[in-house]
């Protein structure tokens, strides 16, 4: 008599923590490739030694052996190492338990099993899909990652702080990455998919994360989430009001429409969710005075006008507070060695890379070394953390434009290159990941470099050795507020001092303005243009006000975080000795309180209370509090409406943890006026 499977368990518990799966809100199994798992099948008889059984996995809508998506595999049959293949690892009457070890290379994605013991006897595990991802424990898996800390922060860490500001004041915005949320994995796939990508391009974590950096803007694809900059969200959830990416993502897979709207730290989060779910290490990353160069010359001109006002009109080029991308780990054999480890990706659409809003992977190494010209996108990247800044003074003069070089700043461009340090709450800087340190003889090498691989000479001029330090002449230094209380007004005094030893006549020009992150001008402020004698050695102290009604009524009709820029301009009488100076001002806020235990217990209530005063001395309008916490429960909004000065609202959360661990639950204040304000706080869950 044929044999016929009657049942295939998938021992999902124990395989789920052998390959550190567990944490999946998902019904069905998860394993990793290059991995064994085990599998217990019930036969309708007793098996004998002359029974042949078979085990086929298929994946995709057209399975076949040539591109790898039909894999036959008859049980105990030789194989390679390294290779798929089922070995019976112990019967017992009719239970078979068998080993099942996967290709490190292997397609990842949805698998279906089937289990034959003859000619057209076949039992089908139908809709119970093994879903296969990339092993970063495994040593043959190009995403190998060898220290299980990093690991644990890289892959399987589901909260985490993306930073954001300003380089003088950097902020940790807390964001639940929520890679094991329900539909989070199924979305990954759907998206895989959807694209079109061939079976066999599915193995390789370089064209996977090159693929998943389109997949995430709406740009050319109706990918997840659209990006929008331009200072209104009445269609959609403003970029500030997101607290992490497992809403997103659930939400675009309900609708299958692009959800709106996000900016660079929101692509960034999707994407460090997505790289995480299917078992790529990642993590985001911030730049801080980060370049868009968008002619390819390595070089970011920047315009001001005789008030000190940048001119935002003269040069696309732009220079973002702050910017965040991905780094993702790998091997990269498609480049010659030495570029293996971190890779850069980025999946805010800025330029088009072949065609698509596309960027990365590229080696970091590569970007330190210069070697722009290596796939994918290094140009764009070092230009980003390692561009020369150009800056320009923009006089008429009867009726016609004067343009002079102020300075070249070679320092200025990717300051404080931030992610979040393994196993700790901790910024950890990367710069020296990304270049030499700046005024470093090797940065300019670094650069002369780059330079050299660019098809323009353009930027050569621009390249030379920087010229020999002058003698000591005027300096300036802006004292006073470091963040503004909005409604307050905000006092600056700018310091020119003469560390020469004779007089100068000097012309400060100073020019106040507000603006978005990406250095985008909302509204000028103030200007001031003077020109003073100062003596030698000593300073002269010039002060620039801005009253809080000056900037107030622009702060309620962009729905941004915006900041305050002063830009200030030195010049001799004689022209002969130029400086500049700029500095950003963020905007304080009150915080949100968070009370609630330390720890609780599964399935037992607990009281998460939100306390919110509003100690500005204006009303703030249409506050919406959005709290969140991973495993306990899913993003809720609050409309509190309009908030007094002196006013207090509160929010409670009732919650029933449903997992055991630490869990964070993040806060996240919108209002008419102000945006940024977030707050966290940590619990343990035990059983
Ligand atoms: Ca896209
Ligand atoms: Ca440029
Ligand atoms: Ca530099």
């Amino acid at each position: 008599m044929a044999l016929r499977a009657t049942n295939v368990d998938f021992l999902k518990q124990d395989n789920a923590c052998q390959h550190h799966t567990s944490e999946y809100d998902n019904s069905h199994l998860i394993v990793r490739r290059g991995q064994p798992f085990q599998l217990k099948i019930t036969f309708d008889r007793q098996l004998t030694q002359r029974d042949k059984i078979a085990l086929q996995f298929t994946t995709g809508s057209r399975p076949m052996k040539s591109n790898g998506t039909l894999i036959y595999l008859e049980l105990n049959a030789a194989s390679h190492p390294n290779d798929w293949c089922a070995k019976v690892q112990d019967y017992q009457g009719k239970e078979c338990t068998v080993s099942v070890n996967t290709s490190a290379n292997a397609i990842i994605g949805k698998y279906f099993l089937s289990v034959i013991t003859g000619r057209g006897v076949v039992y089908m595990t139908g809709d119970c899909p093994i879903y296969l991802l990339c092993n970063p424990w495994c040593q043959d898996d190009n995403v190998y990652m060898p220290n299980e800390d990093e690991r644990k922060e890289y892959v399987l860490n589901d909260t985490g702080y993306i930073y954001v500001g300003s380089q003088s004041n950097i902020k940790a915005r807390p964001w639940n990455f929520g890679q094991h949320e329900e539909d989070v994995l199924d979305c990954c796939f759907f998206l895989l998919d959807r694209s079109g990508l061939k079976p066999a391009a599915r193995r390789d974590p370089v064209i996977l994360s090159r693929k998943f950096s389109a997949l995430v803007n709406s740009n050319d694809d109706n990918g997840v989430l659209t990006g929008n900059w331009s200072g209104n969200y009445g269609a959609g959830c403003s970029p500030t009001s997101w607290t992490g990416s497992s809403a997103i993502i659930q939400s675009y897979y309900k609708t299958k429409r692009p959800v709106l709207f996000g900016q660079c730290w929101v692509f960034s989060g999707v994407i460090t969710t997505v790289m995480r779910c299917i078992g790529i290490p990642a993590r985001s990353v911030t730049n801080f005075s980060s370049a868009h160069d968008t002619e390819e010359n390595l070089k970011i001109d920047f315009y001001m006008n005789d008030r000190g006002e940048k001119l935002d009109d003269y040069c696309s080029d732009s220079i973002w507070n702050f910017h965040v991308w991905n780094d993702v780990w790998m091997k990269r054999p498609d480049l010659p060695s030495g570029y293996d480890g971190w890779q850069a990706i980025d999946a805010t659409p800025q330029e088009p890379s072949e065609g698509i809003f596309q960027c990365g992977p590229c080696s970091l190494t590569a970007i330190k070394e210069g070697m722009v010209y290596l796939p994918y996108d290094a140009k764009f990247v070092f230009a980003e953390v390692n561009a020369d800044k150009i800056e320009w003074l923009v006089k008429e003069q009867n009726g016609e434009e004067y343009l002079n070089v102020i300075r070249e700043e070679k320092k200025s461009i990717g300051k404080f290159i931030s992610t979040k340090a393994v196993n700790k709450n901790l910024r950890q800087d990367i710069t020296t990941e990304y270049k030499p340190i700046e005024g470093s003889e090797e940065e300019r090498k670094t650069f002369q470099t780059a330079c050299g691989h660019l098809k323009s000479d353009a930027c050569l001029v621009f390249a030379a050795p920087p010229a020999p330090p002058s003698p000591p002449g005027i300096k300036i230094q802006v004292t006073g507020e470091k963040e503004l209380p909005p409604g307050n007004p905000l006092s600056l005094n700018i310091l020119v001092e003469n560390q020469s030893n004779e007089t100068k006549t000097v012309s400060v020009t100073a020019g106040c303005q507000l603006q978005t992150y990406t250095g985008k001008i909302i509204a000028s402020l103030a200007s001031t243009v003077q020109t003073i004698d100062v003596a030698a050695k000593q300073v002269a102290t010039i002060p620039v006000n801005v009253a809080a009604d000056q900037y107030m009524k622009s702060m309620t009709q962009v729905d941004d975080e915006l900041m305050i820029r002063l830009n200030v301009i030195t010049e001799t009488k004689e022209g002969q000795e130029k400086n500049s100076e700029c500095l950003v001002i963020p905007f304080a806020y009150p915080p949100i309180k968070v009370e609630m235990p330390e720890t609780g217990k599964i399935n037992e209530d607990f009281h998460c209370t939100f306390t919110f005063k509003n100690t500005l001395s204006i009303p703030l309008e249409k506050c919406e509090l959005h709290v969140e916490g991973l495993g306990i429960f899913r993003l809720e909004k609050f409309n509190h409406g309009d908030v007094k000065p002196g006013g207090i609202f509160r929010s409670k959360i009732i919650c029933a943890p449903k997992k055991a661990g630490e869990k964070k639950i993040v806060a996240e204040l919108i209002s008419k006026q102000i945006k940024g304000i977030h707050a966290e706080k940590i619990i343990n869950i035990t059983n």
